[in-house]
């Protein structure tokens, strides 16, 4: 359904936000995406092959669908989440968030001073949303878009609780994979791993306990409904590899093949 009002306010009101996960750079797929039934599309530049054209024109069908536009950047680069939201961008999840240092150079990026220190530059913002002046963004800017830390190592959630209370983040969100490696001592992935369960709800207890926003993305859409018990509000629920996957067999199913 679309929005007319922010993720940022949807999430504070408590309701789930389910994302489907963009991998594949094509932008009639992208379109096809923001046209379905999830709430949001996340574009994924870390593993995913998006990349900065395909985030320029991929965000503008997913914002003119109302649906919230999410950029997940490549390990490190601070840069293209500054870019990310000058391109129109609702939220940007940065991976590997390990270190204090790299939340504030993450902080930084994403919010204008004096929290943090983006650069100005939103023209393709301004347009897509149908702001006027520069001095209403500049104001509603870091409260409208949230900046999502993730924590997947055990070194992230030994200090989660800094994270999350830091000024400028505003949101942990879980990678099972990464954090299942970590969790096993680089003997296994597998996301749905029992034993980490109760440290991947103690994420969330600790993002919602600093008034900040739990994500997480479920490796299987079955995994939803355990997460939203355990508080996380954004959810990546399939990717789009997979839904066009599941799409033919239903297809396939539909004409008695
Ligand atoms: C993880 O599970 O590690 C992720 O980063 C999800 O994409
Ligand atoms: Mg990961």
């Amino acid at each position: 359904m679309p929005h007319d009002y922010t993720l940022a306010e949807r999430l504070s009101a408590g309701e789930t936000v389910l994302t489907v996960w963009s991998s594949i750079p094509d932008l009639g797929l992208v379109e096809q995406l923001a046209e379905g039934p999830f709430d949001s599309v996340t574009l994924d530049m870390q593993h995913g092959g998006h990349h900065v054209e395909s985030i320029q024109n991929g965000l503008v069908p997913v914002i003119k669908a109302g649906k919230a536009a999410v950029v997940r950047v490549p390990l490190g680069d601070f840069g293209m989440a500054s870019r990310a939201l000058d391109f129109g961008a609702d939220a940007v999840i940065a991976p590997m968030i390990n270190t204090i240092e790299d939340a504030a150079a993450f902080r930084d990026a994403m919010k204008y001073p004096p929290v943090g220190c983006r650069s100005w530059g939103p023209t393709r913002a301004l347009k897509l949303r149908g702001v006027a002046g520069g001095t209403d963004y500049l104001r509603s800017a870091d409260r409208r878009t949230l900046a999502f830390a993730m924590i997947e190592t055990k070194e992230a959630l030994a200090i989660a609780e800094d994270i999350a209370a830091m000024d400028g983040i505003d949101g942990l969100f879980v990678g099972p994979s990464d954090f299942s490696i970590a969790w096993s001592g680089g003997e296994s992935v597998d996301p749905g791993l029992d034993d980490m369960q109760e440290a991947v709800a103690r994420i969330a207890d600790i993002a919602r306990a600093a008034g900040k926003h739990a994500g997480i993305f479920a490796a299987a859409p079955a995994m939803v409904p355990r997460f939203v018990e355990m508080g996380f509000g954004f959810i990546s629920v399939a990717m789009d590899f997979t839904v066009v996957a599941e799409g033919q067999k239903s297809v396939l199913a539909a004409a008695g093949a």
